[in-house]
């Protein structure tokens, strides 16, 4: 009999096998695919989010447990709907030029897909030119961007200046992220939101599309 509690205990622990097989015992049971993946995989990174946020978790339990969910999620992919299968809102992630930091980076990419949304990680040192190609060929919603050197900061500001030059600025959100930058930095460059870690970005990206 499918357990919503321990597929969501399984996701937390990080627990990749044990994920793996109660999805596809679940399938087995007939349990919807789209049920498993929202009361399950999605409200166990909910958690992880959260515990992340409180400092009730730290990066590689939390590395563990979004590496079982995307395990969960590939076995559920071809059982998913059409609907259920599309994400909600495409983003484009990557840290700015100049840096080469991508640790955190990719740990926030992770949390955002699981969350439901499409991801593209453009990986690191990226210009702003090629962040507004990138939108434009993916058709992006928001573009999350990366900093963790106080001399790169300004590329942030440098990126949304090319948005707006490009004329996309305003069917694209901003959110910049990474350990020097703040909100009120954020505020200064004109950035639509300022998340300090992985569990706050997604939460605020799944709120860009949720509102
Ligand atoms: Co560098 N480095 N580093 N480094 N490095 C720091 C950042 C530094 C603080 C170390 C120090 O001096 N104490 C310092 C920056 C000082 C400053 O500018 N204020 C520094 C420096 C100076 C440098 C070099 C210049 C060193 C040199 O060569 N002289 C050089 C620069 C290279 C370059 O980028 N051009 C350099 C190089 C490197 C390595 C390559 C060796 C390596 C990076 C490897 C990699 O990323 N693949 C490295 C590392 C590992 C660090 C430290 C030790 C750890 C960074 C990390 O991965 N943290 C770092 C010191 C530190 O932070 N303690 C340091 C873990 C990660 C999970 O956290 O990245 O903060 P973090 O991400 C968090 C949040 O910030 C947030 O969520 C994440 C998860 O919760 N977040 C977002 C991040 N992006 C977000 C985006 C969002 C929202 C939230 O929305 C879009």
């Amino acid at each position: 009999m499918f357990e919503p509690k321990s597929l969501m205990d399984g996701v937390i622990a990080g627990d990749e096998a044990n994920v793996k097989e109660m999805v596809q015992a679940a399938l087995n049971q007939g349990v919807p695919a789209g049920k498993i993946l929202s009361g399950s995989l999605i409200a166990a990174m909910d958690i992880v989010g959260e515990r992340m946020e409180n400092g009730d978790m730290f990066i590689p339990e939390v590395l563990m447990a979004a590496r079982s969910m995307a395990s969960g999620v590939e076995i559920l992919k071809p059982h998913l709907s059409e609907e259920e299968a599309s994400a909600k809102g495409k983003v484009i992630i990557g840290t700015v030029k100049g840096d080469l930091h991508d640790i955190g980076k990719n740990l926030v990419a992770m949390m955002i897909e699981s969350a439901g949304l499409e991801v593209h990680n453009l990986g690191v040192d990226i210009a702003p030119d090629e962040f507004v190609q990138q939108v434009k060929e993916k058709q992006a919603d928001l573009i999350c961007l990366s900093a963790l050197l106080t001399t790169t900061m300004p590329m942030m500001k440098a990126t949304v200046d090319a948005l707006v030059a490009a004329g996309l600025r305003e069917n694209t959100r901003v959110m910049v992220g990474g350990a020097p930058v703040t909100k009120d930095f954020a505020d200064d460059i004109g950035a639509d939101g300022y998340a300090p870690d992985a569990g706050s970005a997604a939460k605020m990206a799944r709120s860009f599309f949720d509102a």
